[in-house]
């Protein structure tokens, strides 16, 4: 019973910005699962370089190019992949970028893009989307959050901004589709390895002390500790779980923080 409540035989899974990272742990996990899995991304190359990796798991992936803010070239995207592997039965809204940079020294144009492309776009893919979920009563739409989904800091303004706005779009399209079957939730990761926090996390930066003493875990999470959870989002398993981020963080969101060595074991 429980293998069959996280089997996705028969479904079609698309993963934005499934080239690398936290997307492709999603679209792995997904596709293991028995998904047909299709990634997009912006670059003809990294779909291309992609598609090994995958194979090495097993796993055929659809591959195909666009910019997830521009609505012609969703639509023209999903259109492809209804045509090639079915109609899209789970969305994950993965791709994003992020901006450090202080508040009065950040452009505004630098603003309006990440919004453009961590709050706007997760909007553009699944209007595309939900109304064919919604036609066969059931579908799946996993969010892709942050901790900057409820907490700020120095220089993410438009990441937190967009991230925060996320979160409560997700609630409101379940609150709008959830009737027909479909589950709209958010994945929200803490402080993953991946290119997106190499900035952060590499040579030696002051930025590990911060996660390793807000993370009661203990260390940087991986991009499979988020393909594990989304699995979870996407299968029979959460049916009823609507509205909701998932909070895949080691523990910060837990707590507010404490003194190297104090009570380890
Ligand atoms: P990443 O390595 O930067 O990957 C982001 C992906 O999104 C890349 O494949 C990128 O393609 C793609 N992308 C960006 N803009 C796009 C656009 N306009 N159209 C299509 N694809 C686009 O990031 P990650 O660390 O794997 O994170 C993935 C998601 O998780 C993001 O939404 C991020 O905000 C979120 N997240 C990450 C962490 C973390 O600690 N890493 C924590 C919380 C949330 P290119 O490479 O071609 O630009
Ligand atoms: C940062 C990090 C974070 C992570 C993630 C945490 O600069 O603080 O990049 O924003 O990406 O969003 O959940």
């Amino acid at each position: 019973m429980t293998n069959q409540l996280f089997d996705l035989t028969g479904k079609v899974a698309l993963v934005t910005g499934g080239t690398h990272g936290i997307g492709m742990a999603i679209a792995l996990a997904l596709g293991k699962a028995g998904a047909k899995i299709a990634v997009n991304d912006l670059s003809e190359e990294k779909l291309t370089s992609c598609k090994a990796e995958y194979a090495k798991e097993g796993i055929d992936v659809y591959t195909l190019v666009f910019d997830v803010t521009n609505e012609t070239a969703v639509d023209k995207g999903i259109s492809e992949i209804e045509k090639n592997l079915g109609p899209v039965d789970i969305l994950v809204n993965n791709a994003g970028i992020i901006k450090r940079i202080p508040i009065l020294d950040m452009p505004v144009a630098d603003f309006k893009q990440v919004i453009d492309i961590d709050l706007v776009a997760p909007l553009i893919v699944a209007k595309r989307v939900a109304p064919g979920m919604i036609q066969r009563r059931q579908g799946k739409i996993i969010n892709m959050c942050s901790m900057m989904s409820v907490y700020g800091r120095n220089t993410v303004s438009a990441y937190a901004s967009a991230k925060g706005g996320l979160k409560l779009l997700t609630a409101t399209m379940c609150c709008e589709w959830a009737k027909y079957n479909v589950q709209i939730n958010g994945i929200g990761p803490g402080y993953i390895a991946t290119a997106q926090t190499a900035p952060i996390r590499e040579g030696n930066h002051p930025f590990n002390d911060l996660v390793m003493t807000r993370t009661p875990a203990g260390r940087w999470g991986e991009p499979e500790d988020v393909g594990n959870a989304a699995l979870f989002l996407a299968s029979k398993a959460s049916n009823f779980v609507n509205g909701h981020v998932l909070y895949v963080d080691g523990g910060i969101l837990a707590n507010f923080g404490y003194v190297k060595g104090e009570n380890d074991l």
